[in-house]
């Protein structure tokens, strides 16, 4: 099936992931389209998901997904959370660095990456899921996979030979295959589906 779809995200790394997520889809993102995206003014992932899904399918009239997501520190109150991308100006790596910064040597490093995913589908009907993805803030960043805070988050399970390994030592298919982003896109499958636009076979 050749089914279009849109992404609504200009942050390449989620479009790749998501490419590699949904292999049957014709995927066009706000990289092959210029599109002035709304500002993220919702308190929550899930009410900013649906600002860019919906404000993409009124314009471009295509099936719509869009990811806003986080990481969640639980030292931290929730910090960044929904503010992940604004957390301080500069780059990924200003954030994360900024992060480590925060938290010090604080104990509790437990953290979570959060997932809201939003899919507006032509006519204006929308459906939100949700994905998490538990683990833990490392010391000190390391690896250059992935994206964002990816250097500094170790998911659980995920240590080897005794060393523990951030999501960015980690292959896309390994990290694809635990991720916040696949959590919440298994959820909206059957939905997917139940508008015609993936069968339980692709
Ligand atoms: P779009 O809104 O255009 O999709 P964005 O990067 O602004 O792109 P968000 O508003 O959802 O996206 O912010 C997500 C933040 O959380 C951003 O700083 C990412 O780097 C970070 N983040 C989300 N998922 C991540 C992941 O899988 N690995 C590392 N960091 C992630």
């Amino acid at each position: 099936m050749n089914t279009p779809l849109f992404l609504a995200t200009a942050n390449p790394g989620k479009a790749r992931e998501l490419r590699q997520l949904l292999p049957s889809f014709v995927i066009t993102t706000l990289e092959d389209r210029s599109l002035q995206m709304p500002e993220e003014t919702g308190e929550t992932f899930e009410a900013n998901a649906l600002i860019k899904a919906e404000y993409a399918q009124k314009v471009l009239g295509l099936p719509v997904i869009a990811d806003d997501s986080g990481l969640a520190v639980n030292a931290l109150g929730g910090a960044p959370g929904v503010r992940s991308a604004r957390y301080i100006e500069g780059t990924d790596r200003d954030r994360y660095l900024h992060l480590l910064r925060e938290l010090g040597t604080t104990a509790d490093r437990s953290a979570q990456f959060v997932c809201a995913m939003a899919f507006v589908y032509p006519g204006g009907k929308s459906v939100v899921t949700h994905g998490i993805c538990r683990g833990w803030i490392a010391h000190e960043p390391s690896g250059d996979q992935g994206f964002g805070y990816d250097p500094v988050f170790i998911p659980e399970n995920q240590v080897h030979d005794g060393e523990p390994r951030t999501m960015a030592m980690m292959s896309n298919e390994e990290k694809n295959a635990i991720s916040h982003r696949w959590d919440a896109l298994r959820a909206l499958v059957p939905y997917l589906e139940a508008f015609g636009l993936v069968s339980s076979g692709s």
